[in-house]
Formats: C-alpha cells, structure tokens, sequence
C-alpha cells in the first residue's frame, strides 16, 4: 500500500470488541508529509470503560485535541505530549532505574535467543523499526539477523539521525533509511521500502499503551502489511505482581514522577496553559481489573488552569489521566497475535517471566 505524495487516504473504520466488552470504532487514516489534518484514535486515554475519543485535529496545532482532553469531566492527555525533548531525556533516564525492568529484561531476551530469531526470520529481512528512539535494540539485532534494508520509523527522527550515523558506519552493506511517520495514524510506507520479507520490530512494550481491542486493530494493520515470509516481533510485557509494577512506574528516584510532571511543561509550550508543576503530583497505580498500569497527575489544591481557548476547575485530589501501559498473560498476548492472523507465534520469556518477546508470522 504505497503512499503518494500529497493524498490523504482514510484506510477504514473498524469496529472491534474490547476486552471489557465495550465496542470501540477505530478510524484509521493513512496520510503522507503534505497533508495537515489527520483523523486517528488517542492512543487509549479517557474515563475508565469510556468508549474511545476520536478526534479530529491539526497537525502542527494540537489545542483542540488537549482541550478536548482537558474539558473532559475526567480529564486526560495523550502519552504522546509526553515525550518532547526533555520528556525523550527523561523516558532514556528511566530505561535505566533498576526498578524500571522492561528494558533490561527483553535486551536480555534479544541478546539471548538472536540466533533462534534470525534463524526463523531468515536471511536478507527488511527490518522495520517502529519507534526506534535510539536504535538500540535494532541494532543489537543487526550482527546476527544481518537485515537487507532496515528502516527506522519515529515520529521525532532528531534524536534518530546521530544513531543512524554510527549505524551506517558499522554497518554499511545494510541499506538504512529513516521516516518520520506516526504510524498510530496509519501504517502505510513508501516506495523505498523494499516490499520482500518485512519484518516490523515493535519492542519495549509500546504495545501496551493501546486498549487491547486498539492493539488488536494495528496488529492487523501489520499483519496485512508483512505478507507471505515476513513477520513481526514484538516486546510485550507481562502481569505481575502489583508491587513490582508500581514500583517501575512510581521510583523512588522520581525520574518517572519528573516524566510525567513534564507532560505540563510541554502543554504550557503547546497550548499557552497556566499549569504550575508544584501544584501537582505523580501518581502511578495497577488497574487489576483492567490489567493496565495507570498514570494519573493529581492536583494538590483546588486551582483553575486557564489556555487559549479554554479553562478548567480542578478540585484538590482531581486528576488528568495521562497514560495507560497494558499487561499481558502470556497466553492472552498469544490469542491476541492469532485473532490478528498470525498463525505462528514463538515466545521467549525471562527466568522470571516478567517479559516477552514473540516472533509471529502468517
Ligand atoms: C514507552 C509506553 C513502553 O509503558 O512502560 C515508562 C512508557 N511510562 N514509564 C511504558 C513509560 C512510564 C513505557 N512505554
């Protein structure tokens, strides 16, 4: 599904089942560099069980989706106003807190079971990196699997060039290309992407910040898109005990607390807002019922936040909802990769089963 110049393509509108029953529609648009306006799904923020907020924004002018979110009677932001330069700074400080173990765990995975992967993968793949930050995990691949093209896909490519040069120096036989694409509003890639044996990388988890019905959509996405002989693998990270979740998502450090007290600082730049960082506070916790880490910033006294083109009254003890991370059994991710049409599925886990990383194919 190559993409032209200048077309602003809506791919579909799927309904799909969540897990907690509720029918949500996901509008998936497909559009290229030119186009301004695109329509997507928020990455699963909102009231718990609430149906999804579909909104329809411009690109370079994101006020009215946060104010939409801000307005709401159980306010909410997208995770994705948390990573700006700071917040990118921030999230690359918590991949290395020892209570933070998603990141280490699946680098042990990868480094562990690289030969049984590049073995099933085969050779010559088109390693497709969806929201390669640093490229640091591809690149761990890199020696073993020995890509033909790899192609390195993030909203914020910046960050992406440095690695990428250090990349092409290391590895200058592997063709590397760079999009910067947010693939959440569609998956389409251009004609420079080498159409032979795909295969899409989505590590760290980033899975989790979509409901399941949400994942199930773009798992499909991808299943459509890799083929015969391509494939996809993925970090996905499992159900464990509450505590040790919570303490990944609230340390003692407070690196967490600073990422998500940031999401205000970025607003203030976006939006003009009024929001004072001392009047708020960190909160992290497990949703067992819904099997998601929940990240929440509480305010600490009645005060209004006001922003061109909008206000808002918070009580003290009010809070905007501003991420959700998804936890998976293992056998349920499984099911998940299969309703997406992938027949088969391998899993490799760590001694402790905190984290697994899965090969599936068609
Ligand atoms: C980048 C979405 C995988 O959910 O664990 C880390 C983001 N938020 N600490 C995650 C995050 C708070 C992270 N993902």
């Amino acid at each position: 599904m190559a993409c032209s110049q200048g077309a602003f393509r809506l791919a579909g509108i799927r309904k799909s089942n969540c897990q907690d029953g509720q029918i949500r529609s996901n509008i998936v648009a497909v559009m290229s560099a030119p186009s301004r306006k695109i329509l997507r799904e928020a990455p699963s923020i909102g009231p718990q069980g609430s149906t999804s907020v579909v909104s329809c924004f411009d690109r370079d002018s994101p006020r009215e989706e946060i104010t939409a979110g801000l307005t709401a009677p159980h306010a909410f932001v997208s995770p994705k106003y948390l990573y700006d330069r700071l917040g990118s700074r921030l999230f690359e400080a918590i991949t290395e807190l020892p209570e933070y173990y998603p990141t280490r765990t699946e680098r042990g995975i990868l480094a562990t079971h690289a030969r049984a992967i590049s073995r099933l993968a085969g050779s010559g793949v088109t390693l497709i990196d969806l929201g390669a930050g640093n490229c640091e995990k591809a690149r761990s691949l890199f020696g073993v699997l020995r890509p033909a093209q790899y192609v390195a896909v993030d909203i914020a490519t910046e960050c992406l060039q440095d690695a990428l040069r250090g990349l092409r120096r290391a590895f200058p036989e592997v063709e590397i290309l760079s999009l910067a694409i947010d693939f959440s509003a569609g998956l389409a890639l251009p004609d420079t992407v080498r159409r032979e044996k795909r295969l899409y990388f989505y590590p760290g988890s980033s899975i989790g910040n979509f409901s399941p019905g949400a994942a199930l959509a773009l798992l499909s996405d991808i299943r459509g898109q890799c083929g015969v002989g391509g494939g996809l693998l993925i970090g996905v990270d499992l159900v464990k005990s509450t505590e040790i979740l919570e303490l990944a998502y609230d340390d003692p450090l407070g690196v967490t607390a600073a990422f998500n007290l940031n999401l205000l600082s970025h607003l203030n730049a976006l939006i003009g807002s009024d929001f004072d960082i001392r009047d708020w506070q960190h909160r992290a916790q497990f949703n067992d019922e819904l099997s998601r880490i929940e990240m929440h910033l509480e305010a600490k006294r009645d005060l209004t936040v006001t922003w061109v083109g909008g206000r808002r009254h918070f009580r003290c003890g009010e809070r905007i909802h501003t991420e959700n991370s998804y936890k998976y059994e293992q056998e349920a991710f499984h099911g998940l990769l299969k309703q997406a049409g992938f027949n088969n599925v391998r899993i490799w886990t760590d001694d402790l089963h905190w984290f697994a990383v899965c090969l599936a194919s068609v």
